[in-house]
């Protein structure tokens, strides 16, 4: 894999040094004697006390010019990120400083600049870190959204290590269930022998069934929560989306194609970070730029995690089941009856609604589907009085229909309700894990259907064996070089 496999010290900023700033870590990473470098440091580096910061003149060791203070500190090997002897320096981030100072190491020291990765394959290499953990740093780093941060601690801290170690120690003691009843059946006894048997078959699968459970949710929404607005032109998509965001972003008109390419902001709600995307209103058009606006936009429809319909009442009849959320506009133009009319409408389909108005923050709703109540639940024109955050406004609901005000707040409520669903059993995200989980759950399936009648221990237990190597694999014992590859690729240097 790479050129990883050499052993020479290297250097990094690890702070990232794309642009000026008051300070930059530089890490060196693999040599052998801290006294190597003692001309370039104005302390004697005999004294330097591991893990204590040390004030220091860097020094060009060819000139004794004084470069720069630095604070230094010194990681022995054992007891460091990678495993072996480093040497943090804390020096002053301008960019061409931190060049300088890498350089004066590369050129006069048997030091290279390091890979993307290279700090974490070493942890790797020397234990410091497992698969799981390197893959949750990964994410960590990458991360984009509030979920993605808690998954790859998550992995980083070894939790994940721990669940799959549970798997692993559970199929260790199926195995040794059957090995059992394999050559001691004389000792325990038949019965005993099953009951055993029995049980330990019916933890793994528990465990395992708990695991897979995990992957069923969409990686891309949770790792990026992506809520775009569709429909057609003029309903309203611009001015919601600067009413959520509370800022003019999107360009506003009563014409009839004003947002002709997609524009998307970020927004926190309750510490997580979802990204808003208005859109380019769908109609029929020979203009090709618009065209392909409206292309991306029906791309964002495939790929967000919350897919919402903006439309007026009129394109209710067209409503299409792609939607995650119906979003009726222009309440405050709406009279009393056909916003009853609208309601009939709306508890007939199965996706959840709301009808509002961006001129005043107004809405109704959450409006849901009746499950299974058929014409009786459309029939039902009893006045509705929506309460925000209530949860679902079925047709049994009594009282006036009064909009509320506030529909920004209720909107957000919705969206972090709705994020929420998807993230309450702790979803896996790393997709190498989803995707060996999910493997071994079907040839799990599999065995479990095949081996029912078969009586003969000795082929349970060889076919057991098989699974040795995905389980392995999944704890990261084994780690085929491609796997290697594909995680490292992804860091970025001075990790
Ligand atoms: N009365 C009323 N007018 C609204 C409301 N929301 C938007 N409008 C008006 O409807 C017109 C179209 O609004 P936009 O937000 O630009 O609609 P859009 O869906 O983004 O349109 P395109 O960019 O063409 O796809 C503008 O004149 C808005 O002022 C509302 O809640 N009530
Ligand atoms: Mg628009």
């Amino acid at each position: 894999m790479k050129q990883f496999f050499n052993d020479s010290p290297i250097i990094a900023c690890s702070s990232g040094h794309k642009e000026n700033c008051a300070i930059s870590i530089l890490r060196i990473s693999g040599f052998d004697d801290i006294k190597d470098y003692a001309a370039c440091f104005s302390i004697n580096l005999s004294n330097i006390k591991p893990r204590f910061a040390h004030f220091t003149n860097l020094i060009d060791s060819r000139n004794n010019d004084i470069l720069d203070q630095v604070i230094l500190l010194f990681f022995p090997k054992g007891a460091s990120f990678t495993g072996e002897n480093i040497l943090e320096i804390h020096c002053h981030g301008n960019t061409l400083n931190v060049d300088k100072i890498m350089k004066l190491f590369v050129d006069n020291f048997n030091v290279k600049y390091a890979q993307p990765g290279e700090f974490s394959y070493r942890a790797y290499k020397n234990k410091k870190l497992s698969m799981s953990q390197v893959e949750g740093l990964d994410l960590f780093l990458n991360a984009k959204s509030s979920y993605g941060l808690k998954a790859g601690m998550s992995g980083l801290s070894g939790a994940i290590d721990n669940d799959f170690l549970k798997l692993r120690d559970s199929f260790i003691e199926l195995k040794s269930a059957v090995e059992l009843n394999i050559d001691f059946l004389d000792d325990i006894g038949e019965e005993q022998g099953q009951e055993l048997l029995d049980k330990r078959t019916e933890a793994f699968d528990k465990l395992l069934s708990s695991l897979n459970d995990r992957c069923s949710t969409d990686i891309d929404s949770l790792l990026r929560p992506d809520i775009s607005f569709i429909g057609e032109t003029n309903v309203g998509k611009s001015s919601l989306f600067n009413l959520l965001l509370n800022q003019d972003r999107s360009i506003v008109s009563d014409i009839h194609g004003t947002t002709r390419d997609y524009v998307s902001e970020n927004i926190l709600i309750k510490s997580q970070n979802f990204r808003l995307i208005d859109t380019a209103g769908l109609r029929e058009t020979a203009d090709k730029i618009e065209a392909e606006g409206i292309k991306r936009s029906l791309s964002f429809s495939n790929n967000s995690f919350l897919k919402v319909l903006v439309t007026n009442p009129e394109g209710l009849s067209s409503v299409d089941e792609k939607y995650d959320l119906i979003l009726i506009s222009k309440l405050d133009l709406l009279s009393k009856d056909s916003i009853k009319n609208i309601f009939k409408e709306l508890i007939k389909l199965s996706t959840s609604s709301f009808i509002f108005s961006s001129l005043n923050d107004s809405y109704i709703g959450p409006i849901e589907p009746v499950v299974g109540s058929g014409p009786t639940g459309a029939a039902s024109d009893g006045p509705i009085e929506p309460v925000v955050g209530s949860g679902p406004m079925g047709a049994a609901s009594d009282g006036p229909i009064e909009p509320l005000e506030g529909f920004s707040l209720a909107f957000k409520y919705y969206i972090f309700s709705e994020y929420s669903k998807l993230t309450n059993n702790d979803p896996f995200v790393i997709e190498r894990h989803v995707n060996k989980i999910k493997e071994l759950y079907d040839s799990w399936s599999q065995f479990q259907l095949v081996m029912r009648n078969e009586k003969d221990i000795a082929i349970i237990s060889s076919q057991l064996n098989l699974f040795n190597n995905t389980i392995d694999e999944l704890v990261g014992m084994i780690a085929p070089d491609h796997v290697l590859h594909n995680i490292f690729d992804n860091f970025c240097i001075g990790k």
